[in-house]
């Protein structure tokens, strides 16, 4: 018996952009069963629960130890009371009766096959269901127009729910990189998303690309589409035009949180590397049976990639943003809006306060235009 006295306690930032969080999680028991309801409620376009869900989760990630008592709970930001029933149920009795449910719940399975589909949301995926489709089996049968991102989801879906792991991060990113050399000399390929923060795996591979001399990068990207296309590397792609406007009069209010860089979002071919071809090689010798020896042929795999161009005036904001996590990137939109007086996109900073935007070449300046201290990706994973 441990009394109130021995468990430790915890003082925790509110925001989670002004606390440092590692991969290291010292409460996944809690977090998981947190995560997986704020994936629900976001599948069920419940925002607002799904943040909060968000907010108690990665308060959880960045204590320093785990947590075995309610009491160490006590005075600690981001717990609503939804999530403290949740974490207690999982320490009294090692799981959460709602996340149970939730898992065994015919919609919540229906919504993660059909939304693990690259181009299907959660409203695609709920207006399916009221069509009764509840799995791959049944779409394909249910004459269900898609689009063209939805096939190419489809037909590589084993692939893209396929965690990419750092080394096909890594050479995805020297095709890249080739690719951008071919059509723009000096042109800079950076890697973002998780994989910056550290992660081994992810669900793609995110990377921004900028060139030093402003206006060089107009119209880039085409180029580099069309370059990774003659090369056989793109499976799918569809480009976005860049449509942000800086006005004198301050950032408007985008419609979305959604960036309005150029940008393309690609399916990649990527040949399995040596390693992977020799356990393939194995395979064929091993297999008997026709089936699986077509299956182990197969010498590339599709993965998600994502591609953004930005002029080098908002490179620092672009990184920035496309970082992550983010919950991380949320709390620092919300942070500067609620705290400084300020809009943080991933183009610009604008201090509505002076009624001015300000210039930042690192992610450094910008924490320090938000008062806020400096936190390296290692620890944005929020
Ligand atoms: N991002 C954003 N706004 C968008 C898309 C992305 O702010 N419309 C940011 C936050 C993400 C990062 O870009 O952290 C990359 O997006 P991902 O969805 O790829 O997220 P991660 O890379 O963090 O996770 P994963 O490992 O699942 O790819
Ligand atoms: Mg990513």
């Amino acid at each position: 018996q441990i009394s109130e006295a021995e468990v430790a306690l915890f003082s925790v930032s509110s925001y989670a952009c002004q606390r440092r969080t590692t991969l290291d999680n010292h409460n996944s028991n809690l977090t998981d069963a947190l995560s997986l309801l704020a994936e629900n409620a976001e599948l069920n376009n419940e925002d607002g629960r799904g943040v909060a869900f968000r907010r108690a989760a990665a308060l959880l990630k960045a204590l320093p130890t785990q947590v075995i008592s309610m009491s160490q709970l006590r005075g600690l930001p981001c717990l609503g009371e939804h999530s403290l029933r949740v974490i207690k149920d999982v320490l009294e009795n090692g799981v959460s009766s709602e996340v149970e449910s939730t898992k065994q719940s015919k919609r919540y399975k229906a919504l993660k096959i059909l939304t693990g589909i690259f181009g299907v949301g959660a409203k695609t995926a709920d207006r399916w269901i009221r069509a009764g489709i509840y799995n791959l089996e049944q779409l394909r049968h249910s004459g269900q127009t898609l689009n063209r991102a939805q096939k190419a989801g489809l037909e590589h879906y084993d692939d893209l729910n396929e965690p990419v792991t750092k080394a096909e991060a890594d050479a995805i990113g020297e095709i890249v990189q080739k690719a951008v050399d071919s059509v723009l000399t000096g042109s800079q390929v950076a890697l973002s998303g998780g994989f910056r923060r550290g992660k081994l795996t992810g669900h793609d591979v995110d990377f921004l690309i900028t060139h030093p001399e402003e206006g060089k990068e107009v119209g880039l990207m085409p180029k580099v589409v069309a370059w990774l296309e003659s090369q056989g590397f793109l499976l799918y792609q569809k480009t976005t035009r860049n449509s942000y406007l800086e006005s004198k009069d301050g950032p408007a209010r985008p419609a979305s949180n959604m960036d309005r860089f150029e940008r393309c979002f690609s399916i990649f071919k990527l040949t399995k590397g040596k390693e992977q071809e020799n356990t393939d090689q194995q395979l064929r010798e091993l297999s008997k049976n026709y089936q699986m020896e077509a299956a182990s042929h197969k010498i590339w795999r599709a993965v998600r990639v994502d591609l953004v161009v930005s002029p080098i005036s908002q490179f620092a904001f672009a990184v920035l943003g496309w970082t992550g996590s983010k919950l991380f990137e949320r709390e620092l939109r919300r942070w500067a809006g609620h705290e400084k007086n300020m809009s943080l996109s991933s183009h610009a900073l604008f201090d509505n306060t002076q009624n001015k935007y300000l210039r930042a070449t690192s992610e450094e300046e910008i924490f320090a235009y938000l008062g806020l201290e400096y936190i390296p990706p290692s620890e944005r994973n929020a």
